[in-house]
């Protein structure tokens, strides 16, 4: 039995482009999807702007509804940029600028790895269409900021695709709709492969894969359940070959799938209500079943069945997905949920979103608070998979106030990380699960994703800037900054306040 994490243990943090970067039109960058989609709030949808093939400026939901007629936008239909709109992700809160202070805040912390994703635009601007350059100051920056990194002992762990299609292969191939994305998608990999192979031992190829649906998150223009799964088989066959390609060039590197799996509980002991719940959070496990061990389950002919989805496979896709399978799986995780036959969900989750847990408390945004479902998921993910798993997003999002100096005393994030990383350490000592890491979300404040806010809060590091994107910009340690050093500096021994 293991007494403590292991000496190697990565405690860092997490960011994606899309969120923390910015300089959307600097250095060359391409447009992405995530450029056309505006803030909302909790309850004020975020919406993409388009233009019809004749011109029309209009506006479509970037969470699709379910029903295709509201979704489905026309052949034609470009994103497009309307100067009156504000559009969270152009400058998000300008890590392209800041990019040096953060990392030195950072390795003040004394993170030993730091998760950020790659914007693919900004390597490639048209996503790597046959024949296309790259674009070197794109690769450049990405070289300075991991180089940055290796000065304060920091291992990048990059996300290749984290909620951005490139808006040129949206428009041309439909997104991942489209085969030729996949070959895309692989010429950008190798070519980051190659550039970053000194500086870069830790990769995720797609972040919460479950999750994506659409225009904003596939570059595709229908949102029906065959184009959604017909879409994640390309993205399958892609992440198998990008497994290949990453070994190849980078022997002694290692590369993992993400799926977004936060916790499942049957309602109660009704044989429907726990059934149903093994059945439901399978929505979630066929991506790591098949990105993991390399293969459809056997539950997926009936899964697809039900939606009526038919994937239409290429010779050779199944020997691929089996041939290189990840080699741990990263998963994200911020609360549990409630399933039982009364279910109602409109939009396809990817299996880990269900109704109210009354037995725990909530955050400002109504997400339950369950470290215990932590423990929970990562015994449920061990015992199945018996490979590596790395935590790389939780956290907690609230509403920061801070006082005249910008400090905020956030002793409520302390106590969720807190009552986390017990329930995470039980899991690795008792459980003995095979854990690299633990990287919360938005170690540092940035737009939220789900509805552009500021105002929703992840870091230890507070941004001044508003949700219509007014501040300073200024960055100020939270109270869990120095908290969250004393963890890290005792390797998750002292967890005091
Ligand atoms: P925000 C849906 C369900 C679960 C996680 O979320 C999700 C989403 C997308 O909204 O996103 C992940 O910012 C994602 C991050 C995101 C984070 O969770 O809505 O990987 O990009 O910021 C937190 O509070």
């Amino acid at each position: 039995m293991k007494k403590t994490f292991p000496e190697n243990f990565l405690w860092g943090g997490a960011t994606a482009a899309n969120q923390y970067e910015g300089g959307y039109n600097e250095g060359g960058r391409g447009l992405a999807t995530s450029d056309f989609i505006t803030n909302g709030s909790a309850d004020r949808p975020r919406k993409i702007t388009i233009r019809l093939k004749d011109g029309t400026k209009t506006m479509v939901n970037r969470r699709p509804t379910g029903d295709p007629k509201i979704d489905t936008i026309p052949e034609g239909t470009s994103g497009y940029i309307d100067e009156n709109v504000y559009y969270p992700s152009h400058n998000a809160v300008d890590f392209y600028h800041h990019y040096k202070e953060d990392i030195a805040l950072f390795g003040e912390m004394g993170f030993k790895c730091f998760r950020l994703s790659l914007s693919w635009s900004r390597i490639f601007p048209k996503g790597g269409i046959e024949g296309e350059q790259p674009n070197e100051e794109g690769l450049k920056f990405y070289e300075d900021v991991f180089k940055e990194c290796k000065k304060y002992n920091i291992e990048p762990l990059v996300t290749l695709y984290h909620f951005e299609t490139p808006a040129y292969l949206a428009e041309h191939f439909n997104g991942w709709g489209g085969r030729e994305t996949i070959d895309c998608f692989l010429r950008m990999c190798k070519e980051v492969f190659t550039r970053y192979k000194d500086l870069v031992k830790y990769w995720i190829t797609i972040n919460e894969i479950n999750v994506l649906n659409g225009y904003a998150f596939m570059g595709t223009r229908e949102a029906t359940a065959q184009v959604r799964y017909q879409a994640k088989h390309h993205m399958f066959v892609a992440s198998a070959l990008a497994n290949k390609l990453c070994h190849e060039i980078i022997p002694d590197a290692k590369i993992g799938c993400m799926v977004a799996l936060s916790c499942i509980y049957p309602k109660d002991c009704k044989p429907e209500n726990a059934f149903g719940a093994l059945d439901y959070r399978r929505g979630a496990l066929i991506y790591s079943d098949i990105m993991m061990r390399g293969y459809y389950p056997s539950y997926s002919g009936h899964f697809f069945e039900e939606m009526g989805v038919t994937i239409k496979k290429e010779p050779g896709d199944d020997e691929i997905i089996k041939a290189y399978p990840s080699d741990f799986l990263a998963f994200s995780y911020y609360r549990s949920s409630v399933y039982h036959t009364e279910i109602v969900q409109n939009t396809d989750t990817g299996g880990q979103m269900g109704d109210v847990n009354p037995f725990v408390e909530k955050t400002e945004w109504g997400w339950a608070i369950d470290p215990v479902g932590l423990r929970y998921t990562l015994s449920e993910l061990y015992d199945r998979y018996q490979k590596p798993l790395f935590i790389v997003e939780n956290g907690m999002g609230t509403i920061d106030k801070p006082d005249e100096n910008g400090y905020v005393e956030d002793d409520y994030r302390i106590q969720y990380f807190r009552d986390h990383i017990v329930e995470m350490k039980k899991a690795v000592t008792l459980d003995g699960v095979d854990l690299m890491g633990y990287t919360p979300w938005g170690c540092i404040d940035l737009v939220s994703a789900g509805t552009g806010e500021m105002k929703k809060r992840y870091g230890f590091i507070y941004v001044d800037m508003d949700d219509e994107g007014n501040g300073t910009l200024k960055r100020t340690k939270k109270k869990s900054f120095d908290w969250y050093k004393k963890v890290i500096a005792t390797n998750g021994e002292d967890l005091s306040f």
